[in-house]
């Protein structure tokens, strides 16, 4: 049997179910982490035909990106590397190499990208700032860490417990090991704290050509307060989090998880609907600026860096349906 259609390596199934059961998880790590999976599947790759090479690598894509839907960034990362190997001709070697080259230089570029939007965006924030954060999103707390010790001592963070998957817990414990003051908040609380907050720091999952940004369930609810209390809203998001399919009309997926996520099996709620979805939507007029890797942009520039500075358009797609909406599970 041809390795192309073979088993998969094992190491890259196991990074292709952490991705989707969220052990690897926050946009740009997802990316590096599909990256660094094309590489590992590269290495491994045991025959000696640069076509079923290709087709091997499809397969390997095909899986990594029927993971997780809503994140531009894994299939921005998975296009980039195939836009680089689908057309090229010569032998084994080169192709291997062209993927490993491409998904290498993706890391580097998503690494840097992050440490950037940090010295970018830490320069937005006041000494005394006080900042409320959503969910986990390594581009935010770089941008906040960034300005805590470049001497604004007087910033302090809000952040939210963000449910149902707490990965509020993992900013906050972040923030603190930097010395930086933290007060953990339930999400419902976030308009009740407002009018002590001087800015919402955020991060995206996606951005779409109108400038929406797509983050964790909640952002919107958070970025209609700031508005209301005339707070900025910043978004802190790499190129790669820009998606191109919108700008030719695509919608962007949102991902439904499972409902066990938000009620336990073990309550006696039998027979309710629940819902479970991970990510919600702020329209453009709710966010103040978005901070990039490039500089800063009002959202309605959204669609010039997809142009200029715009990753391939995703050939790839989310595959698979995450949860049956309208199932009673419990
Ligand atoms: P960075 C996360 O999604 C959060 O929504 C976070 O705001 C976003 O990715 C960006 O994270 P999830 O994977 O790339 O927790 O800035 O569902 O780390």
């Amino acid at each position: 049997m041809p390795q192309s259609e073979a088993k998969l390596p094992e190491e890259v199934l196991e990074i292709a179910t952490k991705i989707k059961n969220m052990k690897i998880r926050g946009a740009g790590r997802i990316a590096r982490a599909v990256a660094r999976a094309m590489i590992i599947g590269a290495e491994s790759y045991r025959g000696n035909s640069p076509e079923e090479f290709k087709e091997y690598m499809r397969n390997i894509a095909n899986v990594l990106s029927s993971t997780r839907p809503t994140a531009v960034s894994l299939f921005n990362a998975l296009s980039y590397i195939s836009r680089r190997y689908e057309k090229a001709e010569g032998g084994l070697e080169v192709i291997r190499n062209l993927v490993i080259t491409a998904a290498k230089e993706f890391i580097n570029y998503s690494l840097n990208a992050v440490k950037r939007i940090g010295e970018i965006g830490s320069k937005v924030l006041r000494s005394d700032d006080s900042v409320l954060t959503h969910c986990n999103s390594h581009a935010a707390i770089e941008a906040i860490v960034k300005a805590f010790k470049s001497s604004k001592r007087g910033i302090k963070v809000l952040v939210t417990e963000t449910r149902p998957r707490f990965q509020g817990y993992i900013t906050a414990e972040a923030l603190l090991k930097e010395g930086i003051p933290v007060t953990l908040i339930p999400d419902s609380s976030v308009r009740y704290f407002m009018r002590d907050v001087d800015k919402v720091v955020v991060g995206a999952d996606t951005i779409a050509a109108n400038g929406a940004v797509i983050n964790k369930i909640g952002t919107s609810l958070i970025a209609l307060i700031a508005k209301e209390a005339n707070v900025d809203f910043l978004v802190m998001a790499e190129t790669y989090k820009f998606s191109p399919a919108t700008l030719l009309g695509e919608y962007v997926k949102i991902e439904e998880r499972p409902p066990q996520e938000v009620v336990p099996t073990s309550s006696n709620l039998k027979g309710v609907y629940v819902r479970n979805p991970a990510f919600d939507v702020t329209p453009p007029e709710y966010v103040t600026a978005i901070v990039t890797e490039i500089g800063i942009i009002p959202p309605q520039a959204a669609a010039l860096i997809i142009k200029e500075y715009g990753w391939p358009i995703a050939n790839y797609e989310h595959r698979e349906i995450a949860v049956e909406e309208d199932e009673p599970i419990l």
